[in-house]
């Protein structure tokens, strides 16, 4: 925290511009030896949050020219003097900045360092610096609004309510242990009872919000299985709206994995389409089957496409194994042509619904995606000012508090005495405060914080 870090906070990718971002005590005094202003004038906390117009030198020669706006303590995102210098975008510009920072006194930035610090001073706690992250690596309008949600500070509004009402309980119950030590029979315990059974109910209810919520964030892995030449390829064109993928009459065309995101309903879903499964010699065609059941174990979803114009066989069979282990929809496809398919046999050996498509007319593609929405989020899913957890590890918390909560009322219930049941209280009390950050180790920052970019 002593040092102060620099890194390229934009991609390093050919842009209009690019920023480097130092922060630290010295941060300001560092930028000022390389930058010379148009208007010469010196920069003091007159010039705070002020864009400044000049030049960026090593020694006597000009690397770019620049826009930089110094930010003096403690009013900034990491609660430092933080100074923005904007070069030009591309690579050689952003390093020679950067390299310049470094060489005048900066030390280069971990991951997340930035925003790490903005948690150690204070100025977010640990679920809102969490969702900096997330809201980076949105893919989707509801999946960013869930992390502005978060950001603004609602999900640990939440768990300070639920910690306050918590410390509520172990404020009465240290009371009543310190000053009724032979009286515990006749302590007024109806009203800790209640309190814990309706914290433990909105715990519940917030717990229940993390399928939604990861949902949410993560969206829905789905692939598409089936024999060669069911037609999948086609159905992910279909649902992509694009060629994607190559599509002929020859079985095995797709051998590879292909993986393409869409946004259905607002939820991001990432599609692989997938060598058709069957017994092969092939040795490139065997590891694209290897891979195609893969990607369906590692799936939240699978769609089954049979081919309505073929019988059943032993391949199908195989497929319709795999499918009915995991959450599938199966589809038949080319219902355009004369049906060969039993399809009252197939529905006797499979545990999922059907759905009829033509992929070469482009019918009944409105139908899968529908069914696929009313799957996973009855159709419907809002990020409104709903609070959601959609980070496993503040479901592991929370899952962490609820168990011990409940252990609490459970003792209350049996008349334990009351410093036995306090003990799961405080551990209920803790586990909330790895949420926010109150009560976290040092190894668990470092790996959240891990997870971020270089120059966030
Ligand atoms: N009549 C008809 N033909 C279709 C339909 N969907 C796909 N086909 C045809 O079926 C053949 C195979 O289609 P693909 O999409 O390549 O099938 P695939 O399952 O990806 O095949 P592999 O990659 O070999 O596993 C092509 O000739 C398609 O034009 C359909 O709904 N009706
Ligand atoms: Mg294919």
């Amino acid at each position: 925290m002593e040092d102060t870090i620099v890194a390229i906070a934009t991609s390093t990718a050919e842009a209009g511009i690019g920023i480097v971002r130092a922060s630290g005590e010295k941060s300001i005094e560092i930028v000022k030896k390389i930058f010379v202003p148009f208007d010469k004038k010196n920069i003091d906390k007159s010039s705070n949050k002020i864009m400044k117009y000049g030049h960026i030198y090593d020694g006597d020669q000009i690397v770019d020219e620049v826009m930089v706006c110094f930010m003096f303590a403690p009013h900034t995102y990491t609660r430092e003097n933080v100074v923005e210098i904007y070069t030009h975008g591309g690579i050689v510009c952003l390093k020679r900045v950067l390299e310049l920072c470094l060489k005048n006194g900066c030390v280069m930035a971990e991951k997340g360092e930035f925003t790490k610090r903005a948690f150690l001073n204070g100025r977010l706690d640990l679920s809102q610096a969490e969702s900096v992250i997330d809201l980076i690596k949105a893919k989707t309008n509801l999946a960013h609004k869930s992390a502005i949600n978060q950001l603004e500070g609602h999900l640990s509004k939440k768990i300070k309510e639920f910690r306050s009402c918590i410390m509520d309980i172990l404020t009465f119950v240290e009371y009543s242990i310190n000053f009724t030590e032979d009286m515990q029979d006749d302590l007024p315990l109806d009203d800790t009872i209640l309190k814990s059974e309706n914290l433990l109910n909105d715990m519940k209810t917030l717990l229940e919000s993390s399928n939604k919520g990861k949902i949410l964030k993560n969206g829905i892995n789905v692939s598409i299985i089936g024999k060669p030449n069911v037609g999948k390829s086609s159905i992910l064109n279909r649902i992509l709206k694009q060629e994607r993928a190559i599509v002929t009459n020859i079985a095995g065309t797709t051998r590879d994995l292909i993986n393409e995101n869409i946004e259905l309903c607002g939820i991001n879903l990432s599609i692989n389409d997938t060598a058709g499964i069957r017994e092969t010699n092939d040795v490139v065609e065997k590891i694209g089957v290897q891979k195609s059941i893969e990607a369906s174990e590692n799936s939240d979803l699978n769609l089954v496409i049979f081919d309505i114009s073929r019988s059943l066989d032993k391949e199908d069979e195989k497929i319709i194994k795999i499918a009915n282990s995991k959450k599938s929809i199966g589809i038949l496809n080319k219902i355009d042509i004369e049906k060969k398919l039993d399809v009252n046999k197939l529905k006797e050996k499979i545990n999922f619904e059907l759905l009829e498509i033509s992929a070469l007319e482009n019918k009944g593609i409105e139908n899968l995606e529908n069914k696929i929405s009313n799957m996973f989020f009855d159709g419907k899913l809002e990020a409104k000012d709903d609070v959601l957890i959609t980070n496993i590890r503040h479901e592991n918390s929370l899952k962490e508090a609820y168990k011990n909560l409940s252990l609490f009322l459970e003792d209350i219930k049996k008349n334990v005495p009351l410093d036995c049941c306090e003990v799961n209280l405080k551990l209920a009390y803790e586990s909330l405060g790895e949420i926010t950050g109150e009560s976290i180790s040092e190894d668990i920052l470092d790996n959240i914080f891990s997870n971020f970019c270089i120059g966030k």
